[in-house]
């Protein structure tokens, strides 16, 4: 009786342990996508159909690296806290650093444009965002940032830290990003 529950138990642990990998990787829909010029693309060219989303914004691809949250987790969860003017008050960000997300695409140009759920596009230099403290925020203040908040992703940096953009203004943090372009 003891023995038999025992194996119970045993299989029971086995197949949760087995089965964790395995949901991480099959139940993580992609949150950022970075499309253009990418060397190490890991999804199919852009599809009219499937990618409707993306064909609403005009969006199209040959190549492209999608990037769950555990994808993007995995680069590596860097912290930055920031405050900008018209926040009422600071925030404490996580998420890789955006240079390492271009480095996992293979991303291989001059120009990086992010662009939102919203439309909203924020174009940049691919040298001004090599920073330590420009992250790709997936998190703030503990929270996964979600679609309809600010989410799922925000890119961050402390003000003054990236050339060419005003220190006084969080105009170039784009909130809502769904899609990175590399020219
Ligand atoms: N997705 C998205 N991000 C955005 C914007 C936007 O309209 N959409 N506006 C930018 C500008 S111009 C500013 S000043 C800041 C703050 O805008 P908010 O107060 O409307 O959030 O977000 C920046 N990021
Ligand atoms: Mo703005």
């Amino acid at each position: 009786m003891l023995a038999k529950v025992m194996a119970r138990l045993a299989a029971a642990l086995v197949a949760l342990v087995l089965a964790v990998p395995a949901a991480v990787a099959a139940d993580s829909a992609a949150i950022v996508t970075v499309t253009g010029a990418v060397a190490k693309p890991n999804r199919p060219a852009f599809d009219a159909f499937g990618d409707g989303f993306f064909n609403f914004h005009n969006i199209t691809f040959s190549k492209a690296h999608a990037f769950t949250r555990p994808e993007l987790e995995a680069l590596g969860m860097q912290s930055v806290t920031l405050r900008y003017g018209n926040w009422p008050a600071a925030i404490s960000f996580r998420g890789p650093r955006l240079r390492d997300v271009l480095a996992a695409a293979g991303a291989a140009g001059g120009s990086v444009t992010t662009t939102a759920l919203d439309g909203y596009a924020a174009a940049f230099s691919a040298a001004a965002l090599q920073g330590d403290e420009v992250l790709l925020a997936i998190e703030a203040d503990g929270q996964p940032l979600a679609v309809g908040g600010r989410g799922p992703a925000w890119l961050v940096f402390p003000p003054g830290t990236v050339p060419g953009q005003a220190a006084d203004t969080d105009s170039g943090l784009a909130w809502a990003v769904f899609h990175i372009k590399v020219e």
